[in-house]
C-alpha cells in the first residue's frame, strides 16, 4: 500500500450526558478523524481517541493533530508500506504520541483490509464473530443514583459493570451497588485516584467479589502496583501506565496487575495493541478492549481488535447510542442481550455518512506531501 492523501477531519462532538471520572468530567469533544486515502483511492478511517484537555494522558486532541501534521504523516505518505505491522517502527522515531501515531496507524490497517477485501478481524487473525460487552458508568451524584443506572445496564444487558471511584466516592458506592445487585460482574476504575497511603481503604473492596480494579495508582507507576497487588485480593488492571509491549512486559514480571485494559491509542496503534495481547495470553493474563469515548470509528477498530481471543474479559465497547445522538458511521452499531456482532464488510465494516461528518467538522485539511 502507498499513501498519496491524509484528510484530517476535526469533529467536535457533545456526549448525550457528561461523563464524569476522577480527573474530570467529559461533555463535548473535539476528535481528529483521519482519513488515509491509497493509490488506487480506498479510503481508510482512524480517530485521534484524545479529549480536549491532557487529564487522561499528556495528548490531546490539539498535540494529537500537530503531531500528525509535523512529524508522523510524512514518514508514511509515499511510502511503500508491505504490512500494517510496520507502521509502527517506521514512526518510533518520534517518542511518546501514542494517540497521534495509532490515529494514522489505525487508518493504514482499514486501507490494507479493504484492498485486501477482508473485514479487519480477519486480518488480525481474530477468531470471534461477537463480543461481549461492558457497560463504563461515570462518577454519580449519589450512591442510590449509581444503583439506578447499573439497574437500567444491567436490564440492558450488558455482560459487565464498571463503576468509576475516587476517594469520597468509593467504598459508600460500591457496598450499595452489591448490596443491590449480589451477582454482577462488576469492576471499579480509579483512573490514579489513590496512593499506597490508601491500602487500607483499598483493601475494603476485597469484600465486594470486584472482578479487578482498574488503574488504582499513580498514571505513570508499575512499582507501587505491584506492592498494592500483594496486599489486596482483588486483581489489579492496569490501563493508563501501560503504553507499550515493554510496558506490558515489565508489569507482568514485576506482578503490577493480573489483567490489562488494552486500548488502541494508548498503545499506539492496532500492532502494539495485537502484540500485547499475544504476551498477555503466552502468560496466562486475560485482556479486554478499553473506550475513550470514541465516535463509530473508533469504536468500529475496538470491535475488530476484540475478536482475538485472549479478550475473554467484556469490553468498554457500548454502541454509540450510549454516547451520541447521531454517529458519523453507518449502520448503528447495535447490540443483543449484551452482545454485539463483528463486523463482516471490508476493513472497519462501516460507512462513514459524509454529509453528517462535514456537518461536525469544524477544521479540514489535506495532506498530500
Ligand atoms: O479510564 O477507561 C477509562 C473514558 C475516557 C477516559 C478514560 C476512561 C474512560 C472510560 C469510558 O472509562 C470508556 C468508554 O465507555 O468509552
Ligand atoms: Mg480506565
Amino acid at each position: 500500500v502507498q499513501i498519496k492523501e491524509v484528510v484530517l477531519h476535526t469533529v467536535k462532538m457533545k456526549l448525550i450526558a457528561p461523563f464524569t471520572t476522577s480527573f474530570g468530567t467529559f461533555q463535548e469533544k473535539h476528535v481528529c478523524l483521519v482519513e488515509a486515502i491509497d493509490e488506487s483511492g480506498i479510503s481508510g478511517w482512524g480517530e485521534t481517541t484524545t479529549s480536549d484537555e491532557p487529564y487522561y494522558n499528556e495528548e490531546t486532541t490539539h498535540t494529537a493533530v500537530y503531531m500528525l501534521k509535523d512529524f508522523l504523516i510524512s514518514r508514511i505518505i509515499h511510502k511503500t508500506i508491505e504490512h500494517p505491522l510496520d507502521v509502527h517502527d517506521m514512526l518510533t522515531f518520534v517518542r511518546r504520541n501514542q494517540i497521534a501515531k495509532s490515529a494514522i496507524e489505525t487508518a493504514v490497517w482499514d486501507v490494507f483490509a479493504k484492498k485486501n477485501n477482508v473485514p479487519l478481524s480477519e486480518l488480525i487473525d481474530g477468531t470471534k464473530t461477537e463480543i461481549e460487552v461492558g457497560k463504563s458508568i461515570g462518577i454519580q451524584a449519589t450512591p442510590e443514583k449509581l444503583v439506578e443506572k447499573v439497574g437500567e445496564y444491567v436490564e440492558e444487558g450488558f455482560r459487565k459493570l464498571k463503576v468509576k471511584i475516587a476517594p469520597g466516592a468509593d467504598l459508600d458506592y460500591i457496598d450499595a451497588v452489591r448490596k443491590a445487585f449480589p451477582d454482577i460482574p462488576l469492576m471499579a476504575d480509579a483512573n490514579s485516584a489513590y496512593t499506597l497511603n490508601d491500602v487500607d481503604q483499598l483493601k475494603q473492596l476485597d469484600q465486594y467479589n470486584l472482578m479487578m480494579i482498574e488503574q488504582p495508582l499513580a498514571h505513570d507507576d508499575i512499582i507501587d502496583h505491584a506492592t498494592l497487588q500483594k496486599e489486596i485480593q482483588t486483581p489489579v488492571c492496569l490501563d493508563e501506565s501501560i503504553h507499550s509491549l515493554e510496558d506490558a512486559r515489565k508489569a507482568l514480571q514485576l506482578g503490577s496487575c493480573r489483567i490489562i485494559n488494552i486500548k488502541i491509542g494508548r498503545v499506539g496503534g492496532l500492532g502494539e495493541s495485537i502484540r500485547i495481547h499475544d504476551l498477555c495470553r503466552d502468560n496466562g493474563v486475560p485482556v479486554w478492549c478499553g473506550g475513550m469515548l470514541e465516535t463509530g470509528i473508533g469504536r468500529a477498530h475496538n470491535i475488530a481488535l476484540t475478536s482475538l481471543s485472549n479478550f475473554t474479559i467484556p469490553g468498554d465497547t457500548a454502541p454509540s447510542s450510549h454516547y451520541w445522538d447521531e454517529d458519523i458511521i453507518e449502520p448503528e452499531v447495535t447490540m443483543d442481550h449484551g452482545i454485539i456482532q463483528v463486523q463482516t464488510g471490508p476493513g472497519i465494516g462501516f460507512d462513514v455518512n459524509r454529509e453528517k461528518l462535514e456537518q461536525l467538522t469544524v477544521e479540514k485539511e489535506s495532506i498530500t506531501t
